[in-house]
């Protein structure tokens, strides 16, 4: 069975997580039905399409599946690992993904929904970064994918101290496109999908794919690039990256000593 439920409105296509036994963490089949889907949707020349969770979620996703990270000394998200697999397929998408959200977003399902193109949220959802609780040596790109579109001060408190942040705080500091009761979100975002189902395709594909390419034009240097990886590496090999995952596994605080 997918873990991912697609429907078709018009020129909308629907993408709801389904994996409610695991809060829809994004595990590496969650993932594939994801990148499925939007290749079925590609297929059919969809308009636009709307990544959500069921009604009523408390937890739209609860980020990637902790149980699928590498036990330390292994990057835990390189390029063809199943996070990045997805967010690149959402980005490439050839029309608008907008991320319908409703519970809480946690780690790199807020990169996911930040991957989107606009954000519409429930009143009451909130968004959570939280490789500082885990110990993970976040990639570059992830991080890439967060600092352009809101500000680098919200970022970094939300890295820093991986406390969520409301939806009404999300909308003011450009996260989220609009927030709305949960009851009249699908409706809104509805009316958003309409529209753009209406307009010209193949400006909004040129203009989305300039948009991207000129969103991620960043001159890092190689050797800018080899001493970040490095960086990396010193953590996902580190004493405190085997803690974060074994504190949370055992249901404990997790107590990290920086090396
Ligand atoms: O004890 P059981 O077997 O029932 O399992 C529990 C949780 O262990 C499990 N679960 C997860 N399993 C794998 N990966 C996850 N991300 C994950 N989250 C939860 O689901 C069962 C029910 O969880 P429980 O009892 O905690 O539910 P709750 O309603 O009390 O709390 C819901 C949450 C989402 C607030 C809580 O589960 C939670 O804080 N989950 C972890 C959220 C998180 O930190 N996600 C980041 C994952 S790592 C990631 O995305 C990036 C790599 S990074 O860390 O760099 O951002």
């Amino acid at each position: 069975m997918s873990l991912v439920i697609t429907e078709i409105k018009s020129f909308t296509g629907i993408i709801t997580l389904n994996n409610p036994s695991k809060l829809n963490a994004l595990c590496k089949e969650l993932i594939n039905d994801l990148i499925a889907a939007l290749n079925q949707m590609k297929e059919r020349q969809l308009r636009c399409v709307i990544l959500r969770a069921p009604a009523g979620s408390k937890v739209f996703s609860a980020g990637h599946d902790i149980s699928e990270l590498p036990k330390g000394s292994r990057d835990p998200l390189s390029y063809e690992d199943p996070l990045r697999r997805g967010i690149r397929a959402i980005q490439s998408f050839p029309t608008p993904v907008i991320a319908m959200v409703e519970g809480s977003v946690w780690g790199g399902a807020f990169e996911l929904v930040m991957s989107c193109d606009m954000i519409y949220a429930a009143e009451g959802s909130t968004f959570a970064m939280t490789p500082a609780n885990l110990g993970v040596a976040y990639d570059i790109v992830g991080i890439h994918n967060l600092i352009r579109d809101c500000s680098l001060h919200v970022i970094k408190e939300m890295v820093f101290t991986a406390r969520s942040v409301s939806a009404e705080r999300a909308l003011q500091t450009g996260i989220v496109n609009r927030i709305a009761p949960a009851a009249e979100l699908e409706a809104v975002v509805m009316e958003i999908a309409e529209l753009i189902s209406v307009k010209a395709p193949l400006s909004i594909t040129l203009i989305k794919e300039e948009l991207r390419v000129l969103n991620e034009a960043n001159p890092l240097t190689p050797d800018e690039f080899e001493r970040l990886q490095y960086m990396r590496r010193v953590v996902y090999d580190s004493d405190d990256a085997k803690e974060g995952i074994a504190a949370f596994v055992e249901k404990r605080k997790p107590v990290f000593n920086g090396r």
